[in-house]
């Protein structure tokens, strides 16, 4: 397929500052973003992504979960889409780029095509999934998920946040749940830019990372119950305190995390305590275990000494303990074809790069189920994300936005 031209470049001003309107939608408290998902702030960043695309030429689709699917034509209108995308919702106290870079870095792929008045065999399908987080509703990449058939629709509108709201009736409520039925369209391939949310490529001083694989999550929600009691009143050995064997547990995940490094992760970032009361013993614990791996064998290993433990733990205190997955997926190899694609558009204009495991997970693990995908990441400061402080540069992400515009107009073959 012929490739553009290595002068063939995007505006990174002009993407620039796309992402710094976005990002005065939904602001956070420390300069980053709170826009989390099915939330008025998310609806309101909707809107503006849909004026971009419809100012750009692009016919928008929105399905039943509120994936929004903006078009660009092709001229085989036959042919199948190459999508481009990400997510817009964002963590609580999170950054201004998670996701942003994604979609947006899409709109200026558009917006360079429609300058340069180039055509492209196969459309072109920017995409932004709905609750890719998963911290309002968990599991992460939900929506990309019903998409790809591996969670069902109704179960994803049952979801219920911390105040019992239900995902369908908030999608419903901020007017973003389409007609179209979820998980219909076919896609020729779907390419996902990201920062690299890790401090690998800005240690090495790498332009772009070409992600061939993305490391498999598990999140195991535990419950643990003792009993509510007074903190000055009862004595040690009468207590049952939810509180302390979380603590106890929450050590042991570190250990066994730590027993297969560098291969694994783990922590507990949700953590609920009830009554949360400053001189009551806690009676009940939830929180949520993350544990990451490239490998397979090591997620079910970690699941399972963390299963044995934490069951020990609460009977050696007289407590009880329920294990719920609320989230999960294996390990991810991308398409050889994309990736290829990838790394031969960064060779092309002579951006430094090497190959990434992700770290995080991310819509394309989903989507590589059901079409060849493959993701470009770019470094970011400290290879810090999920807070505030989250930062990259123009000069990253224009390198990052300029591979993923390289890759996509190749797949979607230019004409004429
Ligand atoms: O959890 C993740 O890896 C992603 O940020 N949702
Ligand atoms: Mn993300
Ligand atoms: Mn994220």
């Amino acid at each position: 397929m012929a490739a553009p031209a290595a002068n063939m470049k995007i505006d990174a001003d002009r993407l620039w500052d796309s992402l710094m309107d976005m990002a005065k939608i939904g602001p956070g408290v420390a300069g980053g973003n709170n826009r989390q998902t099915l939330t008025d702030e998310d609806s309101e960043g909707r809107h503006l992504f849909q004026n971009w695309c419809k100012a750009a030429g692009m016919t928008m689709g929105l399905d039943t979960m509120g994936n929004m699917f903006a078009r660009r034509e092709g001229t085989d209108p036959d042919a199948l889409p190459v999508y481009v995308g990400s997510h817009l919702d964002t963590q609580p106290t999170g950054g201004k780029y998670d996701g942003v870079l994604g979609v947006l870095s899409g709109l200026e792929l558009i917006r360079t095509l429609n300058d340069l008045n180039v055509k492209t065999k196969h459309p072109i399908v920017l995409t932004n999934w709905t609750n890719e987080e998963g911290t309002r509703y968990a599991p992460a990449m939900l929506s990309s998920g019903v998409f790809a058939g591996i969670h069902d629709e109704q179960w994803a509108y049952d979801r219920e946040d911390a105040e019992g709201k239900k995902f369908g009736d908030e999608l419903q409520r901020i007017g973003w749940r389409g007609e179209e039925a979820v998980g219909d369209r076919k896609m020729h391939a779907f390419f996902e830019l990201h920062i690299e949310q890790g401090p690998i490529l800005e240690a090495e001083g790498i332009d772009v990372g070409v992600v061939t694989h993305g490391q498999g999550l598990s999140w195991m929600q535990l419950t643990i119950e003792g009993r509510d009691a007074h903190t000055g009143s009862t004595p040690m050995p009468m207590r049952r305190n939810a509180g302390l064997s979380m603590a106890r547990v929450l050590e042991l995940v570190d250990e066994i995390a730590l027993s297969h490094a560098p291969d694994a992760v783990g922590a507990a970032g949700h953590i609920d305590v009830y009554p949360n009361s400053r001189n009551v013993i806690p009676g009940k614990v939830v929180f949520t275990v993350d544990f990451r791996s490239p490998n397979l064998s090591t997620i079910e290993d970690m699941e399972a000494r963390l299963k044995v433990g934490a069951q020990k733990i609460c009977d050696d205190m007289g407590l009880t303990v329920e294990f719920e997955k609320v989230g999960g997926f294996d390990p991810v190899e991308f398409d050889e074809g994309c990736v290829t694609a990838v790394r031969s558009a960064a060779e092309r204009l002579g951006y430094t790069h090497r190959n990434l495991v992700s770290g995080a997970g991310h819509d394309a693990c989903w989507i590589n189920r059901v079409a060849p995908t493959a993701m470009v990441m770019c470094p970011c400061v400290d290879g810090l994300s999920h807070n505030e402080e989250e930062e990259i540069s123009k000069d990253w992400a224009a390198a990052g936005t300029n591979v993923l515009f390289h890759a996509v107009v190749e797949t979607a073959e230019i004409v004429g």
